[in-house]
């Protein structure tokens, strides 16, 4: 068994939240857990689909996605949701509408150059040249968080290091 909570990937575009996320999962489900993932990809793509990057619809991107997790942790799924969530005041919102102990912050921590060494789907480069407007770390805010209650450092940890540091946060404080 488990104790429900939604474990919040917040970090920089290429920081590896979604691979870090995918990572997790598989090792819950090594362990036989029931989990679920939200990502810009089954979320981005259908739910928000109407929205974009301007600040009001990443908080509405965010505000919608901290209602699934809710609902999905009312549910009794481990969920992981892994998005930018570039605002402090919007994850904190997150936060307040789970139950205490419920919303765990995890800090995806990458330096902004590496972020644009990897720069996977050449968004960064498109960004400097101005062809994206407002890219998060280059003429958008990222607001790094106070007290996660995890940081993983991707740019001196590999991905299943950073992936067992979770699985022990969990193992460590009664959630799995
Ligand atoms: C940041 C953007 C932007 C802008 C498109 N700024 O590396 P990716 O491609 O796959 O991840 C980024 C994703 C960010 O979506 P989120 O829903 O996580 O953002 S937020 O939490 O801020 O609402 C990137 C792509 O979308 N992308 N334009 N301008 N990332």
């Amino acid at each position: 068994g488990h104790k429900s909570a939604v474990l919040w990937f917040t970090g920089l575009s290429g920081s590896g939240k979604s691979t870090l996320s995918v990572e997790v999962e598989k090792q819950l489900h090594h362990k036989g857990l029931r989990t679920y993932r939200l990502d810009g990809d089954n979320i981005r793509h259908g739910l928000n689909k109407n929205l974009g990057f301007s600040p009001e619809d990443r908080t509405e991107n965010i505000r919608r996605i901290g209602e699934v997790s809710r609902l999905m942790v009312d549910a009794g799924v481990l969920t992981l949701s892994a998005f930018i969530s570039p605002y402090k005041e919007d994850r904190d919102q997150v936060r307040e509408l789970l139950p205490d102990g419920e919303f765990l912050e995890v800090y995806v921590e990458c330096s902004l150059e590496e972020c644009e060494n990897r720069d996977p789907k050449g968004l960064y480069q498109k960004a400097r040249a101005g062809e994206i407007k407002g890219f998060t770390g280059i003429d958008a805010p990222y607001e790094a968080p106070e007290k996660p209650e995890l940081t993983v450092n991707t740019t001196t940890a590999s991905i299943e290091e950073s992936a067992g540091q979770i699985i022990d946060y969990l193992a460590g404080n009664g959630y799995i």
